[in-house]
């Protein structure tokens, strides 16, 4: 079900079940938390795309069946450790959209740190019209990205953003022609993997953080992660690196 090329620093993992758009089993979502559990130390980012003509229809609703309270519960909370290997993993994840990026998938996508859509994508929340909540961490994640009102406003009235729309709310960063959606992510991995990985670290572990942290105590995480990232050699390296004119400048 789940593709995995490690075998450079840009690792290639794809949702591999296009017959059923790619929709997550419990065997699934197993081999995504085990993936991104296990990544070599040798990779040092991650394109996660869908194989097919969608990237995910989210849960599996096969499988939905008769759960009690408890087992649902320890559904949830397999999708979120899952996703939270992602979020909280050692390396920065690139998501490729394309069509349906809607429920559960959506809610894997939000879990990656950049989002590349294709024009194709659409983005849905139809657990609203299931009769069920999201459980893969999307009332977490999503109103960190779009606002609570445009979530609440997607879950109740069943509403679909198109690629664009996306955008511009933030549930992308960029939106490209159809097809092209893993090249980019590509040049964009590429780029993240040439960066000093203290400085990576920084971005995925402390800025989130930061973020959710009152003012003053985010300042105070800042001035230490800003001067460990200084302490590192390869950081002196790099400025030496600019300032003897061997390093390009911002924009070229
Ligand atoms: C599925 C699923 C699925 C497709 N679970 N089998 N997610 C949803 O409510 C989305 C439900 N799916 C759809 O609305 C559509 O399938 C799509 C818009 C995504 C794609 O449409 P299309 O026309 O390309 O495909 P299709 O003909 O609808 O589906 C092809 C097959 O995939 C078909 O099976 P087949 O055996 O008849 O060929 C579908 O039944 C199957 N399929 N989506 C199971 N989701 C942690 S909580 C998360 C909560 C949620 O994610 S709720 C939202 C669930």
């Amino acid at each position: 079900m789940l593709s995995i090329d490690a075998s450079g620093p840009i690792a290639q993992v794809r949702l591999q079940r296009p017959d059923k758009r790619n929709a997550i089993s419990d065997a699934f979502i197993a081999q995504i938390h085990t993936c991104f559990l296990n990544l070599p130390a040798s990779v040092r980012v991650v394109v996660l795309s869908g194989a097919g003509k969608h990237f995910c229809a989210g849960l599996d609703l096969s499988e939905m069946g008769e759960r009690s309270v408890a087992e649902g519960i320890a559904h949830s909370r397999a999708w979120h450790a899952a996703f939270d290997a992602i979020q909280s993993g050692r390396v920065p994840v690139i998501a490729v959209l394309h069509g349906a990026v809607v429920g559960g998938g959506l809610e894997l996508a939000s879990a990656c740190h950049i989002r590349v859509a294709e024009a194709t994508t659409y983005y849905g929340l139809p657990e609203g019209q299931r009769g069920i909540f999201v459980g893969g961490g999307g009332s977490a994640r999503l109103p960190r990205l779009i606002g609570t009102a445009r979530m609440t406003d997607m879950m109740l009235t069943g509403r679909v953003i198109d690629a664009e729309l996306g955008e511009r709310i933030g549930l992308s960063q960029y939106v490209v022609p159809a097809g092209e959606g893993l090249a980019r992510a590509s040049e964009l991995a590429a780029r993240i993997a040439s960066n000093a990985p203290m400085s990576n670290f920084a971005v995925m572990h402390a800025l989130p953080r930061i973020a959710e942290l009152p003012q003053a105590e985010g300042l105070f995480v800042e001035a230490l992660m800003s001067s460990i990232t200084q302490a590192e050699p390869d950081a002196k390296e790099r400025v030496r690196a600019f300032l003897d004119g061997r390093a390009g400048k911002v924009g070229v």
